[in-house]
């Protein structure tokens, strides 16, 4: 195992980095930007250097800066959580050639993920169920498009290689307006992305969002830990996620997984990883990889049992799993509300000063924050000052368990989104299990 890793990152993930290491007698360096002075894992780190002012782009996402705080302080791997630097090939690229470990997938996968049309090649070569599309990049060829579209049938969507979490798309519903939404689309990602390649898929229109997570090792080891659903979600930011989603059956489950192993070892993946699939009509349709640690995490932790900070650590450091699929148990169930400081009705982002922060507990109860009295929420990053994790026997039990628990939180001094985790949670579509995409939005549209 290492002896001292550097956490480049800040918040929430970091402290839960810091967390871990701990557990594992590994040493920790926090690095973080002016701004962040006060954070709680830059208190308890055993080591911390400032890396620049409060701009992430002078601070968390400045590779030289980050790379030389592991030189300084002699690390010997880091671990990017979540944002900033996490997928970025460049960066892992950068951080082993000099000579530290990255802790998570290797540089190579984490760019073949990162070029979705690629990363649907190599899944589909691995037998991954894929959305119906172009099998591989649009050209300029009308005739062509028109004629893949056809086949597809309508509605289609063109996508962005290089976008990803919503950004870079455009839903086209007939053929008088698929090429010019071609044109706009590769337009758009040329100059958002730098690559202007665009693909098209079927556009399903009520899917869920459904993910697997898996590790595997640099041995081909690889397990699944099952899925969560990731469908509560306003203009692409997941506001509640559970584990297991409703309705999806042992079956359905074993089979997913099993493709996603098989998937990991044909690719050699290494680390934790995340499949995102669109689920409509009882089937899976892959649409990205994630090679990341993910916001919600806790809730596979919840009803596996597995640390997968840990297992990140470990792979990393060259260990094989140890932990078997057939020993992987579902356990309960588990839900995950995201606590940001917001405006109730404009979703604006409402940085300022916590006065006081109570945090919930009880049996099945897991905050995954980093605030305390007094902290001071910078405008500069995520609004997400915190996650709420409740398990239960089952759905109903952990329900009830969030609804006390959000009545037991207090933030007081800044705005923020409790009000409506309560709302979501005393609603009878959330209640019953297995909304789509969409339910959310049109919710909060009826008011
Ligand atoms: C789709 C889709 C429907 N059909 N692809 C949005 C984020 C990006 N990761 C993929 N996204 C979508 N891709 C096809 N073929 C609908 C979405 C989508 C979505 C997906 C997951 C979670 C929330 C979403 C919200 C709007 C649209």
């Amino acid at each position: 195992m290492f002896s001292k890793i550097v956490i480049a990152n800040r918040g929430e993930i970091a402290l839960r980095i810091l967390r871990a290491c701990h557990t594992m007698g590994v040493k920790t360096v926090a690095v973080h930007s002016t701004a962040d002075r006060n954070q709680k894992h830059v208190g308890m780190a055993d080591e911390s250097v400032c890396i620049g002012p409060p701009s992430s782009l002078d601070s968390y996402l400045d590779i030289p800066k980050i790379i030389a705080a592991a030189e300084v302080t002699d690390a010997e791997a880091i671990h990017p959580g979540y944002g900033f630097l996490a997928e970025n090939a460049n960066f892992a690229e950068k951080v082993e050639n000099s000579g530290f470990s990255f802790i998570g997938p290797r540089a190579e996968t984490i760019r073949l993920m990162g070029d979705k049309v690629a990363a649907i090649e190599a899944m589909r070569a691995s037998g991954v169920p894929c959305v119906p599309g172009s099998d591989g990049p649009l050209d300029d060829d009308v005739e062509r498009n028109l004629t893949i579209a056809k086949k597809i049938g309508y509605p289609i969507i063109i996508k962005a290689a290089a976008g990803g979490g919503g950004k870079g798309m455009r839903v086209v519903h007939t053929e008088a307006a698929l090429n010019n939404a071609i044109k706009m689309t590769q337009t758009e990602a040329a100059a958002a992305f730098g690559d202007g390649t665009v693909y098209m898929e079927k556009y399903l229109q009520n899917p869920r969002h459904i993910e697997i997570q898996i590790l595997s090792d640099k041995f081909g080891n690889a397990i699944h830990l099952g899925e969560r659903d990731c469908s509560m979600q306003r203009r692409h930011q997941k506001v509640v996620e559970e584990a297991p989603a409703p309705g999806i059956t042992d079956q359905q489950r074993e089979k997913i997984g099993a493709v996603c192993v098989d998937a990991c070892k044909r690719i050699k993946y290494e680390g934790a990883g995340t499949f995102e699939f669109l689920y409509d009509e009882g089937e899976f349709y892959f649409i990205e990889m994630n090679t990341r640690i993910q916001v919600e995490h806790p809730v596979t932790e919840a009803i596996t049992g597995v640390d997968l900070i840990k297992q990140q650590l470990l792979i990393a450091s060259g260990e094989e799993l140890k932990v078997r699929q057939k020993q992987i148990k579902l356990s309960g169930h588990a839900i995950e509300c995201r606590i940001n400081a917001e405006d109730a009705r404009t979703f604006m982002p409402s940085p300022g000063t916590i006065e006081i922060f109570h945090a919930p507990g009880g049996p099945g109860v897991r905050v995954d924050s980093h605030v305390y009295d007094g902290y001071k929420v910078p405008p500069n990053y995520d609004s997400m000052i915190g996650k709420i994790i409740v398990r239960g026997e089952d759905r109903e039990t952990a329900i009830k368990r969030m609804r006390l628990a959000l009545a037991e939180t207090v933030v007081s001094g800044i705005k923020t989104n409790i009000a409506l985790q309560q709302m979501i949670m005393l609603d009878q579509g959330f209640v019953s299990g297995g909304k789509n995409i969409h339910y959310l939005e049109k919710l909060l549209d009826k008011d």
